[in-house]
């Protein structure tokens, strides 16, 4: 890479197409990196303070990467011109374009997905990872057979210099090209290969899963007895969900089963108490079938919850008139949320229990989460152990991490 392009002014048309290149590779190499973070795992749970951070660094250079692109598209005919004998330089511009207008165009919706419809946003994440999933490996592909030590690898000396001489016939036979072609299908299998798993990750977080997973407690039969699902619940009124849920923890996921499970409500109530996983299934519960939507932009629909609505939660605890605050904590011991009061008591909060007429996998909070489906999914603690009525209000674990306390998913309310 040539750094002083950067700084040089009055470049020729060569020269300038470079500089563009230049400056998307740089910015396609931080926002790969970046957008990496976000996506992983470890560092949302190794680095929750900083993953905010990441985010507006990662949507900053998203739009920086406009002005290449920017810059490129009125001297584009011109560059065409010049490749009108290379089909195949022509197809691969082709693609990186294609995939950059698919990129940023994505992108701005992610970052604005709350004016836009749910299901925008769900394709618009999509579209986000799937050309990111086609887009690095072909970068890194490109890169690698394009830096100078990758072509003075290909090229043995003694033929470079041959190579100044005469110019070289392209056919069959020609040993050059022979071992280019052979060293280049190598690296594209090796980048292959080294991304395969980061496809296969991708592909199980989005696409249905036809077997549920039974390597979990909850579907080993650690619970026993298992709820009875409610005949609107199995099968769902719903129609099962559609959309697939993707599973976040910033924890280890808590070991639970029906021994050592316990569900809690204190705090400013006329009757605090506890229940084991005996008393609190024989509490009486109602099916709801709602959205849930998180705010990194994917959405499932049509989810058939069982539980316990909160509101009714909260009458039979009896809330002190002093209680303005309620308070969620996850078995996890770290994560927690804070609702007031008016937003508790709304008719479709509830602790649930089934999803789909089956108790909630591990992954998915279960055996108990909460839900708040007029809320972005931070605000549904997993697997819920305690309630607490508070007169003061307390930060969320994400609001504390930089996510909006103004949860709602429509704008306005
Ligand atoms: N205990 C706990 N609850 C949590 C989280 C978490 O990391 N830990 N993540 C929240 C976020 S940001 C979302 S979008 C949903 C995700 O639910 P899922 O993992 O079942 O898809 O759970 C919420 N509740
Ligand atoms: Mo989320």
């Amino acid at each position: 890479m040539d750094w002083r392009l950067f700084f040089k002014r009055h470049l020729k048309f060569g020269q300038k197409l470079k500089r563009y290149h230049h400056g998307n590779a740089i910015l396609f190499l931080l926002l790969t990196i970046t957008g990496f973070l976000l996506f992983s795992e470890a560092f949302r749970t190794g680095f929750p303070t900083i993953r905010v951070m990441v985010r507006i660094s990662h949507i900053g250079l998203g739009i920086l990467s406009c002005f290449p692109f920017l810059f490129y598209l009125p001297k584009m005919t011109r560059h065409l011109n010049t490749l009108k004998n290379k089909v195949f330089h022509r197809s691969t511009l082709f693609l990186v374009l294609v995939l950059l207008t698919l990129l940023i165009s994505s992108g701005l919706v992610l970052v604005f997905h709350r004016d836009f419809p749910p299901f925008v946003s769900t394709l618009a994440l999509f579209i986000h990872d799937f050309s990111t999933i086609v887009g690095v490996p072909y970068v890194t592909y490109h890169s690698f057979t394009r830096s100078r030590w990758f072509k003075r690898w290909a090229t043995p000396k003694r033929k470079r210099v041959e190579k100044l001489e005469t110019p070289h016939l392209i056919e069959e036979g020609n040993p050059i090209l022979k071992r280019r072609s052979f060293l280049k299908l190598t690296a594209g299998t090796a980048v292959v290969l080294i991304y395969a798993p980061f496809f296969m990750r991708w592909l199980q977080v989005v696409m249905p899963t036809s077997t549920p997973s039974t390597s979990s407690p909850v579907e080993k039969g650690g619970f026993k007895p298992l709820p009875h699902p409610a005949p609107d619940s199995l099968p769902p009124k719903g129609g099962g969900r559609s959309g697939q849920f993707r599973y976040y923890t910033v924890t280890e996921i808590p070991k639970l089963n029906d021994h050592n499970f316990r569900f809690t409500i204190n705090g400013l109530v006329d009757h605090p108490c506890t229940y084991d996983w005996n008393s609190f299934i024989q509490l009486k519960r109602s099916v709801q079938v709602s959205n849930f939507h998180c705010v990194t932009g994917w959405n499932v629909n049509q989810i058939t919850w069982e539980g316990l609505p909160l509101h009714q939660l909260l009458t039979q605890v009896g809330v002190k008139p002093q209680a303005k605050y309620v308070k969620f904590y996850s078995a996890d011991g770290v994560y927690t949320d804070t609702l007031t009061i008016e937003q508790a008591r709304m008719s479709d909060v509830m602790v649930a229990v089934l999803i789909d007429g089956k108790l909630i996998e591990e992954v998915n909070g279960g055996p108990v989460r909460l839900i708040v489906p007029g809320m972005y999914g931070y605000k549904s603690v997993k697997w819920l152990s305690r309630i607490e009525l508070l007169d003061h209000d307390q930060t969320g674990y994400w609001e504390a991490r930089g996510y909006p306390k103004n949860a709602w998913v429509q704008k306005g309310l």
